[in-house]
């Protein structure tokens, strides 16, 4: 196929560009966080989102690749801004299924953290429900290896899934990141939030944060406070941006 063709090799044609999108606390209304996000700048089919090319990586097996350095990428960044003197944040990752279920994830990321000086603390992993469905022995043993390096871990759009709630208890979770199609749904009708306030409170009930994304207008962000959301993320506070740009947000002290 020609996107893979062209997807092959375009990390070594330096074509890959790890985004940031803001992740703010709503309690503080601070900065606490970016989800690292990846954009493929090719020169034939200029920007090609991930939702196309992330499935083909997959396919084809480069997403191991792929996610590695996006990975490397963000602790290679997030140390160098806490070298220098910008307040700590949390960076989340997204990780494919198929990065997950090979058995050397843990060395794969313990390996990037040494090698980045980057502290597992300050590092959060976002999965799919779909992950926690797989071989259970196999994901225990995972999940527990990530959490010896104290890095977070958060389910990417919650809600979305067909997996049952037990794996919520089963794993050590920390955080539960609501579909950006129930926050767009909570619209102007407050009976639409309902969904909404039961996520959180059930993520509470268990222990667990919850963030939700696709934040796009100020009403959203205050009906999410009065359901005591804890962080919020989405266009009404940032568009993912190059680090740079990033950088400029956060040192403005947002
Ligand atoms: O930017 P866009 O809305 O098109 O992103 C689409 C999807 O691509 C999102 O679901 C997001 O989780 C995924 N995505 C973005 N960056 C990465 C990445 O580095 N790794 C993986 N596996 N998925 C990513
Ligand atoms: O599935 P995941 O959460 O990783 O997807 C992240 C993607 O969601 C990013 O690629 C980003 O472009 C998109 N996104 C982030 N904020 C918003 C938002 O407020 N509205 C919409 N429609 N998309 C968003
Ligand atoms: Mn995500
Ligand atoms: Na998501």
């Amino acid at each position: 196929q020609n996107l893979l063709a062209k997807l092959r090799g375009a990390l070594e044609r330096k074509e890959m560009e790890v985004y940031y999108q803001p992740q703010m606390d709503l309690a503080t209304r601070k900065i606490t966080g970016a989800e690292a996000i990846l954009r493929w700048n090719n020169p034939e089919l200029a920007w090609v989102s991930p939702s196309r090319f992330i499935p083909i990586a997959e396919e084809s097996g480069l997403i191991v690749e792929i996610g590695e350095w996006v990975l490397r990428e963000a602790c290679r960044q997030g140390q160098a801004w806490l070298e220098s003197g910008m307040p700590p944040i949390t960076l989340a990752v997204n990780l494919s299924a198929i990065q997950f279920q090979r058995g050397d994830l843990c060395d794969k990321v313990g390996g990037i953290l040494d090698e980045t000086g980057f502290e597992g603390r300050y590092l959060e992993l976002e999965l799919t429900e779909s992950v926690l469905i797989g071989d259970h022995k196999r994901v225990v043993k995972t999940i527990q290896g990530l959490k010896q390096r104290d890095i977070h871990l958060a389910i990417d759009d919650f809600g979305t899934g067909y997996s049952s709630l037990a794996y919520l208890n089963r794993f050590a979770v920390d955080k539960l990141k609501i579909d950006r199609s129930f926050i767009h749904d909570m619209g102007s009708d407050p009976n639409n939030s309902s969904v909404v306030l039961a996520i959180i409170r059930m993520a509470h009930s268990l222990g667990l944060k919850v963030i939700a994304e696709g934040v796009e207008n100020a009403s959203q962000l205050e009906q999410l406070d009065r359901l005591a959301c804890d962080e919020v993320q989405g266009y009404h506070l940032g568009k993912p941006m190059p680090a740079t740009t990033f950088q400029r947000l956060l040192s403005n002290g947002v």
